[in-house]
């Protein structure tokens, strides 16, 4: 203890750095930040998983599902389920960050990488954006960059079980690094787009990229 005590205060600082430079390598999000900017400003943490959506919550068994990969990609094509499943299975640990402000930490998500499925589909030059279209009718659109995120994945389960219907099963989108509002439930169809559009929040004053950490929620006008 006294040992501890005598230690100059340079070496503690230097410590501490140390610790949050090696800590920020699990971190989500494309840049690592320390454990203490864990949450983005205005979000408080829960402990459940709300249930958002338009209300409509769509029916979709995993023979009916397809996802049509459509637009500016050089090989387009339609998975089904037993397509999806004979893809590379990835894993991920992330957090969901709302923009009516709830964050919840530490989601196991399973499924397959955006990543991967851009190797299969390979988009042209010329693609800038995706606009995601879903069961219940929902739009969102997202820079391609975020979309290409590492982190990105079609989720098929969350903490080892299958991603139930309410939360966008059989298939949803989850982009960590952007609001939830963007991770597609019910997900039918991925365009690759010239330009970016709005999709249905982003047409009713919702930010178009989302960035929670620069608290990207409303458009600026
Ligand atoms: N198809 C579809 N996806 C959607 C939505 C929706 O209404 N329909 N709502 C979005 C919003 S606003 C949020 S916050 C999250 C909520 O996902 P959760 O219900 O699993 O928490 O889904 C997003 N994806
Ligand atoms: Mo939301």
């Amino acid at each position: 203890m006294s040992d501890e005590m005598s230690e100059p205060e340079a070496t503690k600082l230097t410590e501490t750095k140390r610790k949050w430079a090696a800590e920020g390598r699990f971190l989500t999000g494309l840049i690592a930040r320390p454990q203490a900017e864990r949450l983005p400003p205005g979000q408080h943490l829960v402990k459940n998983w709300p249930v958002l959506d338009l209300g409509q919550q769509p029916d979709i068994s995993k023979e009916r599902w397809r996802l049509e990969v459509s637009g500016l990609v050089l090989h387009p094509l339609t998975l089904n389920w037993a397509t999806l499943q004979d893809l590379p299975q990835s894993t991920n640990l992330s957090d969901i960050h709302c923009v009516t402000t709830w964050s919840r930490y530490d989601n196991h998500w399973r499924g397959v990488k955006i990543r991967d499925l851009l190797d299969l589909v390979h988009p042209k030059d010329e693609a800038s954006a995706v606009m995601l279209t879903s069961y219940d009718g929902y739009t969102t659109n997202l820079p391609l960059a975020d979309f290409a995120s590492p982190e990105a994945m079609l989720v098929t389960e969350w903490e080892g079980q299958p991603l139930t219907p309410e939360h966008g099963g059989p298939v949803r989108l989850v982009v960590p690094h952007l609001y939830f509002w963007k991770s597609a439930k019910w997900l039918s169809r991925i365009a690759f787009i010239r330009e970016d559009q709005p999709g249905f929040w982003e047409r009713n004053g919702y930010h178009m990229r989302g960035d929670p950490w620069a608290e990207e929620r409303y458009a600026q006008d």
